[in-house]
């Protein structure tokens, strides 16, 4: 379910919510309906207006929805007054993409990150769910009281979780940094972009590795690094990242920053675009906004657009065409690669030579 009207339009919108019917299947849910309402800004109190949350109770009722999946995050608020109305458990955007990462999560790192994104996104939305049940039960003093005792404890429980949550995912970030000294006589390049784009696919053709790529959101949690083929024995390491999406929950950006830090410190970065999607220049920029967060300058990314194998996949004038499938345009991107990096100033050691003091 999304709502559209002053900030996006109904063509947008519509893409939107097909991106969420492909998170939804990501995570194992069938969709059964979808459906837009158009008013300038979601309902403060139930995200849809009165007469389209009626038509929901009745859809989700005929056609025995389990889950009702709304496009935006929901406030604590808006999901407890959801919940009260429709016969079905109310979720959201950052519910699904967070499940997702759930499921994906290998590393200890990646489940950290995640654990501590569902916490932090659970705190504030505990209180509401407690004192709606308080509400709905019509208790009085007494039993709000007991409830309330106990949510503290449980929000002190969860605050005791995320420090300590946050601590190990120091203690692993200083052991990454270790590692990555040893990283300093080589150059660093990391692939980056929205989900799907294609990096994996493209890693394990640049490095000759064999990584999980996959057609679904977000196959990737954990940044990868393997040498970069082809660029006549020069030292450069590439690494594979997690995709960028539109709406991503801020919690779980905040807790993904030690992979993000991946990204900030590369040399240099390849920014890969699905040209063969019809929101490839909107994905590109929904990227392009997330690396200017990280304070990554322009001059450090370059662009390559994927997929151009794929028939009506359009590449602007003048930008990098490349097909990790096929290969094609590949020798062309490691030699931009090469030469970007020479211009930016990086050394980029001859393995094998005697290092330059
Ligand atoms: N036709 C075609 N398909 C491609 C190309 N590159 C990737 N794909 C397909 O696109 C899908 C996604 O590829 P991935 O490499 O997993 O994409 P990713 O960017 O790593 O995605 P996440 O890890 O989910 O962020 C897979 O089904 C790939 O086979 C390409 O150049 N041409
Ligand atoms: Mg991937």
């Amino acid at each position: 379910m999304g709502v559209y009207g002053k900030t996006i339009g109904r063509a947008e919108a519509e893409d939107h919510l097909d991106e969420l019917e492909r998170l939804v299947d990501t995570a194992g849910g069938v969709v059964v309906a979808r459906a837009l309402q158009e008013r300038s800004s979601p309902d403060s109190a139930t995200y849809v207006g009165k007469g389209k949350l009626k038509e929901l109770v009745e859809a989700a009722e005929a056609l025995e929805a389990g889950m009702v999946v709304f496009d935006d995050e929901l406030s604590p608020s808006q999901t407890r007054n959801l919940e009260k109305e429709l016969p079905a458990q109310v979720l959201d955007r950052p519910n699904v993409i967070l499940s997702i990462f759930a499921s994906r999560a290998r590393s200890r790192e990646a489940m950290t990150q995640v654990e501590l994104a569902r916490l932090q996104y659970l705190l504030p939305r505990l209180t509401g769910a407690q004192t709606g049940m308080a509400q709905q039960r019509g208790g009085g003093a007494f039993r709000a009281g007991g409830g309330e005792k106990k949510l503290e404890l449980d929000k002190r429980k969860i605050r005791r979780r995320i420090a300590t949550l946050k601590e190990d995912l120091e203690k692993i970030e200083t052991s990454r940094n270790v590692r990555r000294r040893h990283l300093r006589n080589v150059a660093t390049v990391s692939l980056v972009g929205y989900t799907n784009a294609g990096k994996t696919t493209l890693f394990n053709r640049l490095t000759s590795s064999k990584e999980f790529a996959e057609d679904r959101l977000f196959a990737t949690l954990d940044a990868r690094h393997a040498r970069l083929h082809g660029v006549g024995g020069r030292a450069i390491v590439v690494s594979d990242t997690v995709g960028f999406l539109r709406k991503l929950p801020h919690t779980l950006v905040a807790s993904f920053r030690s992979t993000l830090k991946e990204v900030e410190e590369a040399d240099l970065l390849v920014h890969v675009v699905d040209a063969s999607s019809p929101m490839a220049e909107d994905q590109r920029r929904v990227a392009e906004e997330v690396l200017a967060d990280l304070g990554v300058p322009t001059e450090r990314v370059l662009l390559a657009y994927n997929k151009t194998d794929r028939p009506g996949a359009i590449t602007p004038a003048g930008q990098i065409a490349i097909s990790a499938v096929t290969g094609e345009g590949l020798p062309d991107l490691r030699q931009s690669i090469l030469a970007r990096l020479l211009s930016l100033g990086v050394a980029v050691p001859i393995l094998g030579a005697p290092p330059t003091a």
